[in-house]
């Protein structure tokens, strides 16, 4: 006989189709207001808010639900200063020489640079890792679609940072396995993304960007 699972009872409210549209609107145009920003004052964040943002971006669906994902805070000031100075040693050469010509004009209308101040002003870092297998008793044990659950859980964790009125960066430094080495991390993960996070510092601008409009994104097969 197969092993049988438990199950338990789950039930969702559900809304009117006028409250619907109210709802679901008033949510992409509250998403509508999450910028990518690099300017973060330097006020603390509660250790318990950030916690709140992990277990949200922690509910999102993975493969086999092996949550394949390890979040790292770091608000240690000599911990961001090493990063920061291993970011942008990669991001030195990237920018000079690494990039093609092609990525240096697509990048130009946001103004980034070599330089990463913020990894050292934003109040934390977090560097989300993606488990590409687990060790359970000695035993290499498989995790499944692991860049798509990750992604997912950060697509979750910048909602959750935006609900709770903070701003973040979705900062690639390339190549990132320095991150590896300064928090010393195991063999089964993998750097994923470094997001700064934070209060957004006063009077800072934003590239005026543009989003695509419905058409450009949609296609109804009816
Ligand atoms: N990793 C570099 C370059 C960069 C690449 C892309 I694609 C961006 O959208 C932004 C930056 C950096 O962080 O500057």
């Amino acid at each position: 006989m197969g092993k049988t699972y438990p199950y338990i009872e789950y039930t969702r409210e559900s809304f009117s189709e006028e409250e619907m549209l109210a709802r679901s609107k008033e949510f992409y145009e509250w998403l509508d207001k999450r910028r990518t920003v690099r300017n973060f004052s330097d006020k603390p964040i509660p250790k318990e808010v950030i916690e709140n943002i992990l277990l949200a971006a922690s509910t999102a669906p993975s493969g086999a639900h092996k949550q394949p994902w390890t979040f790292c805070v770091v608000t240690n000031p000599d911990t961001k200063k090493q990063i920061r100075a291993a970011a942008e040693k990669e991001e030195y050469d990237s920018y000079n020489g690494r990039m093609t010509d092609e990525w240096l004009e697509d990048l130009a209308p946001l103004g980034t640079n070599w330089e990463k101040p913020f990894l050292e002003e934003a109040p934390a870092l977090i560097i989300v890792f993606k488990r590409a297998y687990e060790f359970v008793d000695k035993k290499k044990k498989n995790n499944y679609y692991v860049t798509e659950s990750v992604g997912l859980a950060t697509g979750f964790l910048l909602a959750a940072i935006h609900h709770a009125g903070l701003v973040a960066l979705t900062h690639t430094p390339s190549p990132m396995n320095f991150l590896t080495k300064v928090l010393n991390r195991p063999e089964n993960e993998r750097p994923f993304l470094l997001i700064p996070v934070g209060y957004l510092a006063k009077e800072t601008q934003v590239p005026d960007l543009k989003r695509k409009t419905l058409k450009q994104i949609d296609v109804f097969y009816e």
